[in-house]
């Protein structure tokens, strides 16, 4: 490799830092272990493998990182900001290795010297800066993003603690802090040079300024310094790297000088820990919110560290604001970065002396916003007075914003206060609170929504008088998954299976799947997907033994997964009822001809969320009695997979044979996850909710297992009384198990264990398992019957994956650059002495 001096010279640099030769890899990665770790072999841990290894592969990163920063800064071109407060990235190591193509060649360089690539790959402690679908979604989006070479950012947290890592004692889930950073963390870098500021509290002053204009400036009471961190997040089989530039917050460098002058240095320092809280950990709720300040902080704190750095990237290559948005596209991913819409004015008012009307403008055009929930409870607000006290200046702008958006509404709809305080930015009916949606709604030229079913009922519902207002905003983006993290990656066998029949374009342009069609026909493509399919369960059933010690068999039983956050309305608690159902029908008749099942569960609740702890422990609870049973005879096993996450979900969806999406019709936006087993040849059991939708679309009807009540009937349900006693009292299977629950059959010693559990359902049941246990019971029978014709069920298998080209990332971001970013491709070019090497 050739690099320029700045005195003009050219030095060459060995190549050991970017050769993909078997030779020059082992180079590297011995050297890496030498000079970073600081070890040679005999005395180095795994983890030191695994540093070094991992450093190798960054060094092959970086020319490309650095080549794609490069052509963003010299070329013309729109940078699409993707704010998320969280990105659930997954493992590194092995995606790279993916991307970069070199995956051979290192697994065979490391084998040479004597070690075992999947153990490497293993070592790495993902970062969990996420809670579930949002921030995986966000992952997604980065990857394709970069597959597609359009000049891309992710902003975000770099959460010093990530999602608490679950343990499962006596049945019950215990949290323990994730310590990530605790080894390292090999892929990012820390750009200490682009720090920013960020206030926080104080007041505002108006004054006059030079040109006598009316003028306001905040005088925040704290001030915190964010540090970007920066990971590359390369595409598939291109030269494209974008980043992941996630924000770190210490105390400013002048922190507390007073404080150091009269010799308190202990209060000093204290301040430099009250600053670091900022990003210390992340908030583990995944629906609800919980209106906390520090929550507030973290949000105003990362999205004006990304306003600031996106205006600075603008005025290092334009002398004018102007044209701002023709440069930076801004999604908002939920409402969490929202208070961005408020701080960009303050930005170009305040600070960069802009007019409010072209201020707006550009805040408009600028900002997109993603919505990705119907629960009601889940939808953002802050109240007035912790607002006020910590962005004094932002509430100012949002009175104003309100003040002028319901100006017009006045207009529009004269003498009509109901409309007003429908509308407004401010919920005064009690409390007074900010509205976090309707500023995300009214600062955003365009609105979408995760599936079709989703975005319909946002329109007809949620966002109804906005849609209303701006129909032109609205439109659907239905989610999408990476197919390299969630089949090539994960599912190996699958890849070369495909592969072999239908070449590797695939990979990149998931649409073409569909040239499997026609092998779901052939005998011999049938035995080999089955055989893969074994292979496959094989390994989780493996890691099943090792982790929780229970024997599962992957060769005759039934794989039926539901892996997710836990949560009343995706009623991981209706699986049991089903569970339990079978149990007694097996009890009843020992002798009885069913269909083995190993019922696989895994997910974390919300530490606070006392319904979702009891419905784990429930479920170990069931396990335990249903695994121990001799009358079972093995024939149905229970397993909780514990500490659920992007790293073990790689081993669970490959292996599944039946993917669980039981949410109650119009609670789910889209769910991903269920992509994700349906790609892998997983078929579905579920609700016409979220994604499901289109996913029974795409594979077919015929293909597809639907129960349960649709989204309108729900509603109608509801509005006439829903009363689940009725369930109860006329179905006597049902009312058996939930009596055997409430009599303490599954928990011995405590008949009031699960009490409230089934209170809830008997008396308020608000996901209506009741009044679709009958469809569900009846529908998993049509699933047992349906896989006893294994050939037949084969043929679905590869209907499933070969029908789900519509639900790459892929697809879904050329949707989201051609109608709300106005994003284009710019391909990265490798200075050629580099291309040839490599
Ligand atoms: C989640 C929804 C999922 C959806 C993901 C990604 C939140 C607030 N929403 O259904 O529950 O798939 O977002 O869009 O986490």
């Amino acid at each position: 490799m050739i690099q320029n001096l700045p005195n003009g010279n050219q030095i060459h640099i060995e190549d050991d830092r970017t050769g993909f030769d078997i030779e020059t890899l082992k180079r590297a990665f011995s050297d890496n272990l030498f000079y970073i770790q600081g070890k040679f072999p005999e005395i180095a841990t795994k983890n030191d493998f695994y540093m070094a290894l991992a450093y190798t592969v960054r060094d092959r990163l970086l020319r490309r990182w650095l080549n794609s920063q490069q052509t963003y800064l010299k070329q013309d071109v729109k940078i699409v900001c993707y704010l998320s407060a969280e990105f659930l990235v997954g493992p590194h190591l092995g995606k790279n290795l993916i991307n970069l193509g070199i995956a051979d060649q290192v697994r065979q360089a490391v084998g040479e010297c004597g070690l075992n690539l999947d153990d490497l790959i293993e070592q790495e402690e993902e970062p969990g800066l996420g809670n579930g679908g949002l921030g995986r979604l966000a992952a997604c989006y980065m990857e394709s993003l970069a597959t597609q070479d359009i000049p891309a950012i992710g902003y975000g947290i770099r959460y010093e603690f990530g999602i608490f890592d679950q343990e499962i004692c006596d049945g019950w889930q215990v949290e323990i802090t994730d310590k990530w950073l605790r080894y390292g963390n090999p892929w990012e870098i820390p750009r200490t040079e682009a720090s920013v500021e960020v206030g926080l509290g104080g007041y505002t002053e108006s004054y006059y300024d030079e040109q006598n204009r009316y003028r306001v400036r905040w005088l925040p009471d704290r001030t915190i310094k964010g540090v970007p961190y920066d990971t590359p997040i390369l595409g598939y089989k291109t030269n494209t790297a974008n980043t992941l530039r996630l924000w770190k917050a210490e105390a400013p460098e002048s922190f507390n000088f007073q404080a150091f002058n009269v010799g308190d240095y202990y209060g000093a320092v204290n301040q430099k820990t009250y600053s670091e809280n900022i990003t210390k950990v992340l908030y583990p709720n995944d629906e609800p919110i919980q209106g906390k300040q520090l929550r507030l902080e973290q949000q105003f704190f990362f999205v004006s560290c990304s306003l600031q750095d996106m205006i600075r990237i603008h005025l290092s290559k334009e002398n004018s604001l102007d044209n701002f948005a023709d440069k930076f596209a801004a999604q908002l991913n939920d409402t969490h970065p929202s208070v961005g819409v408020a701080e960009l004015m303050r930005l170009l008012m305040d600070v960069h002396d802009l007019e409010w009307e072209q201020a707006w403008e550009i805040t408009q055009k600028t900002f997109a916003y993603t919505n990705h929930t119907l629960l009601p409870e889940a939808l953002e607000k802050w109240s007035l007075s912790l607002f006020g006290s910590l962005l004094p200046r932002h509430l100012e702008i949002i009175y104003e914003i309100n003040h002028r958006f319901l100006n017009g509404i006045r207009t529009l709809y004269p003498d009509n206060p109901g409309k007003l305080s429908y509308f407004s930015l401010i919920d005064d009916s009690g409390e007074k609170y900010v509205r976090m949606a309707h500023l995300a709604c009214v600062g955003s030229h365009a609105i979408n929504g995760v599936a079709e079913l989703h975005t319909e009922l946002l329109k007809k519902d949620v966002l109804r008088g906005f849609y209303e207002l701006w129909p032109q905003k609205f439109s659907n983006k239905t989610n999408g998954v990476t197919p390299r993290r969630w089949m090539v990656l994960s599912n190996p066998e699958l890849t070369q299976l495909i592969t072999s029949k239908i070449g590797d374009t695939w990979i990149k342009n998931l649409d073409e799947l569909r040239s499997l069609e026609p092998f779901a026909d052939d005998p011999a493509f049938r035995e080999a997907w089955r055989q893969m399919k074994k292979q496959v369960k094989g390994r989780l059933a493996h890691r099943i033994q090792q982790r929780c010690g229970i024997t599962v068999d992957p060769n005759y039983s039934l794989f039926d997964v539901q892996v997710k956050r836990i949560h009343e309305y995706k009623r991981q608690h209706l699986n049991v009822l089903h569970i339990i159902t079978l149990y007694n029908r097996i009890k009843k008749n020992p002798n009885i001809d069913i269909v083995p099942r190993t019922f696989i569960f895994g997910g974390k609740a919300a530490p606070s969320y006392f319904m979702a702890k009891l419905i784990i422990k429930l479920i170990n609870s069931v396990a335990e009695v249903v695994n121990n049973d001799p009358d079972v005879r093995g024939r149905l096993k229970v397993v909780f997979i514990p500490d659920y996450n992007v790293t073990n979900s790689q081993l669970v969806y490959p292996a599944s044979d039946l993917s669980e999406q039981i949410s109650t019709a119009g609670k789910e936006a889209s769910g991903t996850g269920n992509m994700k087993f349906s790609l892998n040849g997983a078929l579905t059991i579920g609700t016409l909710d979220g994604a499901n939708v289109e996913i029974r679309q795409q594979v077919g009807e015929e293909n597809f297992f639907l129960f349960g009540l649709k989204t309108d009937e729900v509603y109608q349900m509801k509005s006439q009384g829903y009363n689940p006693w009725e369930f109860y009292s006329s179905n006597g299977v049902l009312r058996e198990v939930l009596d055997q629950i409430s009599s303490g059959y599954f928990s011995p010693g405590d008949s009031n264990l699960f009490k409230p559990l089934v209170d809830s359902l008997l008396y308020h049941d608000e996901y209506l398992l009741l009044a679709d246990y009958q469809s569900y019971i009846d529908c998993q029978d049509r699933v047992s019957e349906a896989y006893r014709d294994w050939d037949n069920w084969t043929r679905i298998s590869i209907l499933n994956t070969a029908r789900m080209g519509k639900f790459s990332s892929d697809r879904a971001i050329r949707e989201y650059c051609q109608d709300i970013w106005n994003a284009s491709s710019v391909p990265v070019e490798l200075e050629e002495y580099v291309q040839a090497k490599a």
